[in-house]
């Protein structure tokens, strides 16, 4: 694998999911060499409590130097061409990738959306950048259109507890008080239709995802005949890609709570954190032994460590 934006970089996505299981099974200290002398520079555009901590500690584990960096609060980065640099941006992304790339074999990048600039947003402008820039393999953190760690780590999450059947996996629209990127539900339909599930995706009207992602998707705009039967509910909230970015909806009819779970086939809840309590997910779904949050959190470590192995 010779980076990790998103699935079509996997060659084969079911063997990475494989790997993670299998690299959680592994003994402690048992994977030092794999990363021996080598180093991670992963940058943070914007925040992370998981993604940070998760890749860190899977880098280490396979023995490798971690090095973060705070980017959003380091030289603001000029990503014209041809540009007179005499505002306030201090170095060029040329320089910049080019620079990381000598102290790094892998770079993470986690840069969120802008969720004004559609065109922009959806060329995925700043990972991009960095690609054609920098001189080693690049995965993403989260970039503006893609959480693909995220992904991985939810079918892993999913295989763990997979009934026998073909399961239903409804991704679910939920409220939120801002207006957040649609990078996890672009990415988990993109993966989940690699995965031997019958997904369906429910959301008020005017959610719709964008082509890229949406299409030969099942939608079902009535969500509790999209939760009949579910046998995983993964609740997510983002804005509009249609009136980009904006918040259309902020009805608290759309939250899961125990009754909606109650409709499904004694499903199991997922989200991929943070989650606002009583907006998104009702305590009561939240509390309770359905609820898979942190083992998916617990897997984005197996997730990241599969990556880094598969790049290695
Ligand atoms: C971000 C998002 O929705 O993309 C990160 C989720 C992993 N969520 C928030 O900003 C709350
Ligand atoms: N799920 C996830 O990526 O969380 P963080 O934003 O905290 O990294």
């Amino acid at each position: 694998m010779k980076q990790f934006t998103s699935v079509n970089d996997v060659p084969n996505p079911k063997q990475l999911v494989e790997s993670a299981l299998a690299l959680k099974r592994s003994p402690a200290g048992s994977l030092k060499g794999i990363g021996a002398n080598k180093t991670i520079v992963m940058l943070f555009f914007n925040p992370s409590l998981r993604t940070r901590l998760s890749t860190e500690k899977a880098a280490l584990t396979l023995g490798m130097s971690v090095i973060e960096y705070n980017a959003g609060q380091g030289w603001q980065l000029e990503f014209e061409e041809g540009v007179v640099m005499n505002g306030e941006k201090a170095e060029h992304i040329k320089e910049a990738a080019a620079v990381i790339s000598q102290y790094a074999d892998i770079i993470g990048i986690r840069t969120f959306p802008s969720l004004v600039d559609r065109e922009r947003d959806y060329a995925d402008f700043v990972l991009q950048q960095f690609m054609q820039h920098a001189t080693v393999p690049i995965i993403s953190l989260e970039s503006a259109i893609r959480h693909p760690l995220q992904s991985l780590a939810d079918w892993v999450t999913l295989e763990e507890h997979r009934p026998v059947h073909r399961p239903k996996v409804v991704l679910s629209w939920a409220p939120h008080p801002r207006a957040l990127p649609q990078a996890v539900a672009n990415s988990f339909v993109e993966w989940m239709k690699l995965a031997d599930v019958d997904l369906v995706v429910t959301h008020p009207e005017g959610y719709e995802l964008a082509d890229t992602f949406g299409q030969d998707v099942n939608v079902e705009y009535d969500q509790h005949k999209a939760l009949a039967g579910a046998d995983f509910v993964y609740a997510k909230n983002w804005s509009s890609y249609r009136d980009y970015g904006k918040i259309l909806n902020q009805d608290l009819a759309w939250m899961i709570s125990p009754q909606k779970m109650a409709l499904t086939n004694n499903g199991k809840f997922m989200h991929c954190l943070p989650v606002r309590r009583n907006v998104v997910v009702a305590d009561g779904v939240l509390d309770s032994p359905a609820s898979l949050v942190i083992e998916q959190a617990n897997n984005r470590t197996y997730a990241a460590m599969a990556v880094l192995k598969a790049i290695l």
